[in-house]
């Protein structure tokens, strides 16, 4: 089998659908190095003195692991000094970090959740990489949180490295979504799966269920159905799958199909679900869109939202298109 390289795989894009500048390019495969830069140092594990937590928290009050921050400098230091980017926002920094004076100012913003699934880290479950791309708006001078602030319509490119037996990086450029596999002992990202396709219907789905006692009644009387099985208007019978990395669960769903949920639920007003939106909702949103999936926060699709605050949180109901609509009518009705 002939082997299509990222490199390979992002001119010919660029070829077919002038979508992928040199500028646009280059920040794909720095993000691809700093990926398999953090694929190194979350594989050595122990060895690498790695594991446990740093004994900080970030701005969403959660305690951070030592390969948080490790992998948040890695992403950092990588797209510093490239030249394609204004300013990088990240779920480890309370505030974007624009590029240093010393580097020339490109024209992309790039947020990142650079090691997603923290509750796995140290027991050895798979994790990942979580980024989205914008275009900085026409005339910003020095870039600033409001410039971050567009529609997930607006991102130019998405995708997540997935740090599990496999390493895989799994991008969409609007054109369909690509996978490529980590060859490790080349070092080389290796397409390994074209235009990755979400089956309409599923018989899994995902979703924390310690939480069911705070669900709104959508989302119980949706997962109650299907807990019911054949016996249940539903018809069918449902398995349940959840990893608790979203990275790993939505690649699941790439694969094969499957519903994702994580719901507001009644515990607090302020805190609409546990997902982020730019960078966790949003980047996972647009891949599950272009696999022919959908994506809402059970009431409107996540692409369409305006953010109104970098760390914005979101509720996130995704994967086979016909689960994602019915879930989203039970919120409607
Ligand atoms: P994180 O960014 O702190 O790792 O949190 C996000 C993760 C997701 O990957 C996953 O779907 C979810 O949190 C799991 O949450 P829970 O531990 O409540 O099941
Ligand atoms: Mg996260």
């Amino acid at each position: 089998m002939k082997r299509v390289s990222l490199t390979q795989y992002l001119i010919e894009e660029q070829r077919r659908h002038n979508n992928i500048p040199e500028s646009l390019r280059l920040l794909t495969e720095v993000v691809g190095r700093a990926c398999k830069t953090i694929s190194h140092a979350v594989g050595k594990g122990a060895l690498g003195e790695v594991l446990g937590s740093a004994e900080s928290e970030n701005v969403q009050g959660e305690v951070q692991k030592k390969l948080d921050i490790i992998s948040n400098e890695i992403l950092l230091e990588a797209n510093e000094w490239g030249g394609h980017l204004a300013a990088m926002a990240s779920e480890e920094m309370e505030q974007i970090h624009p590029i240093p004076n010393r580097y020339p100012m490109g024209e992309y913003l790039l947020l990142f959740d650079p090691l997603d699934g923290s509750s796995n880290i140290d027991v050895n479950v798979s994790i990942g990489t979580i980024f989205s791309v914008l275009k900085a708006p026409a005339g910003m001078q020095h870039p600033t949180e409001a410039d971050f602030l567009q529609p997930g319509t607006q991102q130019v490119l998405a995708g997540y490295a997935l740090y599990g037996p496999q390493t895989v990086l799994v991008l969409t450029t609007g054109n369909g979504v690509q996978s490529f596999t980590l060859d490790r002992e080349m070092g080389a990202w290796v397409m390994t799966q074209k235009n990755m396709s979400i089956p309409e219907d599923t018989k899994e789905f995902a979703i924390n269920a310690s939480n069911a006692r705070h669900w709104f009644p959508p989302v119980k009387r949706y997962v109650d159905e299907m807990l019911a099985g054949t016996t249940g208007v539903r018809s069918k019978d449902f398995n349940m799958r959840w990893i608790a990395s979203m990275v790993a669960d939505v690649h699941r769903i790439l694969t094969r199909g499957g519903v994702f949920m994580y719901p507001a639920d009644a515990r607090d007003p302020d805190k609409p679900g546990k997902l982020r939106l730019m960078y966790e909702a949003n980047p996972m949103a647009f891949l599950v869109e272009q696999a022919g999936g959908a994506a809402t926060d059970g009431k409107q699709r996540i692409l369409d939202i305006h953010p109104e605050k970098l760390h914005q949180r979101v509720a996130v109901f995704l994967g086979s298109k016909n689960e994602v609509e019915r879930v989203t009518s039970y919120h409607v009705e």
